[in-house]
């Protein structure tokens, strides 16, 4: 009888509409969108995340922090999980970019490391808005034959000399050398590399010395790109890269198998480098926040971030993940860095709008070299 006269449908209708009214959320539909950078998930993590609840993902990469921002500070993104880096994060937190993280959803919380959601607070106060993902340095990639045979052997593969000094780099230019187009972390080794404050607010240091240093290497510098070199470096198409430590060993893995006689390597330089933290937040106008809950909740399985660690060689922050992840991935120095070279690191701080704007502007003038 209701049916017939669809009354049935319009109290349904009118009951969804004083719910929405009330705050009462309708049942989300099994789908979830997520935004992650490229190489940086196990192959089977998304499907088992689906087998084990039902919910289907939508997966969708970037490489780039300033892309994801973009999109990001636009809204109406789409995606229900993104995954900024810890600095991004903190400033996209300011200008109310995510929802706040509902914990009693979150089950695994307890396995992240206390002493590294300490630090993360210092971007995220009383971590209210991500939970760290993956972290990593960087650091540089190199082709151990090939530098050897540009440089010879005292190639000095474990410094910063090795790519910022324009007399290497310009015969390091001959086997192809490959910079992250991440003009925050590049200007940050420059500054670091010069002797000044990787993290300076001084628009002249970025302006002067680190512009300047940028020009002289620019002329040797193949490309800047923040992907293409994982494959480039396994091939021995590039043979020195600025870049992200999993990457470069996931190129040193790639290399391996391939058995071509490629050897690659990765360094952390003993004047120090950059350690960040790629965090899992929820965008504030996010269409699946429950779903969204239960994929970071799904990736804080000790097992399951530790099979994403062992796949793409960065190291996790779930203290409870460790017991999962291989030998040879903990006693790697390049993922989970010796205590002498974790001493030298870096973190980067949220700098103001106005340097971030210098920042834009002075990698634009090294990108094209004028
Ligand atoms: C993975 C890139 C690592 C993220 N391809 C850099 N924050």
């Amino acid at each position: 009888m209701m049916n017939k006269t669809g009354y049935g449908c319009r109290l349904g209708l009118l009951a969804a509409g004083v719910g929405m009214a009330l705050g009462v959320q309708a049942q989300e539909p099994a789908q979830v969108n997520f935004y992650n950078w490229s190489d940086y998930i196990a192959e089977d993590t998304l499907a088992n995340f689906t087998a084990e609840t039902g919910i289907n993902v939508t997966y969708d990469v970037f490489d780039s922090n300033e892309v994801l921002e973009a999109r990001l500070l636009a809204g109406n993104t789409g995606f229900d999980v993104v995954v900024p880096t810890g600095d991004f994060m903190g400033r996209q937190i300011q200008a109310g970019a995510f929802m706040e993280l509902d914990k009693s959803k979150l089950s695994n919380y307890g396995n992240l490391d206390p002493q590294i959601m300490a630090l993360l607070a210092e971007k995220d106060p009383d971590n209210k808005f991500g939970v760290p993902y993956l972290w990593g340095t960087t650091g540089i990639g190199y082709n151990v034959e090939k530098v050897r045979a540009a440089l010879g052997e005292e190639a000095p593969v474990d410094s910063w000399d090795l790519v910022m000094k324009p007399e290497n780099l310009a015969k390091l230019s001959q086997c192809g050398v490959a910079f992250l187009d991440a003009p925050t972390e590049v200007f940050a080794a420059a500054l670091n590399y010069q002797g000044l404050d990787p993290n300076s607010t001084n628009a002249e240091d970025y302006t002067g010395p680190a512009t300047e240093l940028m020009l002289s290497l620019r002329p040797h510098i193949t490309y800047f790109h923040s992907s293409k070199y994982i494959n480039d470096l396994a091939n021995g198409d590039v043979c020195v890269a600025v870049g992200w430590s999993g990457d470069i060993l996931q190129a040193r893995d790639r290399a391996e198998e391939a058995s071509q006689g490629v050897e690659v390597a990765y360094s952390i330089p003993k004047e120090g480098a950059l350690m960040w933290f790629d965090m899992l937040t929820i965008p504030r106008d996010a269409r699946h926040p429950d779903n969204a809950h239960k994929l970071i909740d799904y990736l804080m399985q000790p097992e399951v971030i530790a099979g994403v660690s062992n796949y793409v060689a960065y190291a996790n922050a779930n203290s409870a993940a460790r017991e999962f992840v291989d030998e040879e991935i903990l006693d790697d120095t390049g993922i989970y860095p010796t205590e002498e070279a974790a001493a030298k690191l870096y973190t980067a701080k949220i700098l103001p709008q106005s340097v971030n704007r210098v920042i834009t502007r002075a990698w634009t003038r090294v990108k094209t070299g004028r």
